[in-house]
């Protein structure tokens, strides 16, 4: 079923295979949709390169984007106009906190690690969709991904579910200021997935085993999972949802 044949989407934050936004980049291929991505630092830039190629009939765009600077993301969406002229949506997958601060007590988050949060994990979202709105002409959709720190005290995510929470409330004001040209802006809550980003986590296993013990579905989030509900976000299929946040988590929510 190709639901996003003639669509374009930029997916931000692939840093290796196992990145969520890989995940989603490969359900969107699969739907027929073209990709532009972005990385983060020049570290990054032949990891999505690599994978960016291994795209069967396409051959993506990738540009730099660091999103704590808004020339950068300025310029990268410049060079996507340049590219492509109009896009249907933007994957926002991307997260940092300083790993001291992923675990212990949240009381211990220093300013400089609470705002550093703050700017890559949330503000970024505000930074980009203030930028693709001028290139999704036809309307479209912004999809972030975040986590149930977000919605509840979870030991150890500490200053990234404040960020979290920040996000997911952004995601409502944005809902609320894009509708009116077409784009909706939605969440996607993933269950815990061994990631790059997750191994920064301070006891990560066993909040994996907690979920395939005891999550209404008894197993782990995987990435094909968070992929295929973005797809869903992306298409005609959820015309009518924004300021949403699905959780995908096996159910874990609901406990
Ligand atoms: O369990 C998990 N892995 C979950 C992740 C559960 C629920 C939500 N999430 C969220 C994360 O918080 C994040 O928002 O999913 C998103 C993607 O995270 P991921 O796939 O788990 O992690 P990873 O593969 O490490 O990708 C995150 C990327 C960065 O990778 P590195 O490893 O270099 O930090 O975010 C990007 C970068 O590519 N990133 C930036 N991009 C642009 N500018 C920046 C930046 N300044 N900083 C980080």
């Amino acid at each position: 079923m190709n639901l996003l044949e003639g669509k374009t989407y930029v997916v931000m934050g692939v840093a290796n295979q196992r990145s969520i936004a890989w995940g989603i980049a490969r359900s969107l291929h699969s739907a027929g949709a073209k990709l532009i991505f972005t990385y983060a630092t020049e570290r990054m830039e032949k990891s999505v390169r690599d994978l960016a190629a291994t795209l069967e009939g396409q051959e993506s765009l990738v540009l730099p984007c660091d999103v704590t600077s808004d020339e950068d993301v300025a310029s990268c969406f410049k060079a996507i106009k340049e590219a492509v002229g109009t896009i249907h949506g933007v994957a926002h997958c991307i997260a940092f906190a300083n790993k001291e601060e992923l675990k212990g007590e949240y009381l211990n988050t220093n300013r400089e690690g609470f705002l550093l949060a703050q700017n890559i994990s949330a503000y970024s979202l505000t930074a980009v969709a203030k930028e693709a709105r001028t290139l999704m002409t036809e309307g479209g959709s912004i999809v972030t991904l975040t986590y149930l720190g977000g919605e509840r005290a979870i030991k150890n995510y500490n200053v990234m579910g404040v960020a979290k929470a920040s996000l997911e409330a952004s995601v409502k004001y944005l809902a609320s200021d894009l509708g009116k040209d077409g784009i909706r802006v939605n969440a996607i809550s993933a269950g815990p997935i061994r990631t790059l980003s997750a191994k920064g986590v301070s006891d990560f296993n066993s909040i994996l085993r907690e979920i395939e013990e005891r999550a209404p579905l008894r197993r782990a989030t995987t990435t094909e999972e968070v992929g295929d509900t973005a797809v869903y976000l992306f298409s005609h299929l959820s015309r009518g949802v924004t300021g949403e946040n699905i959780h995908v988590d096996s159910g874990y929510h609901v406990l």
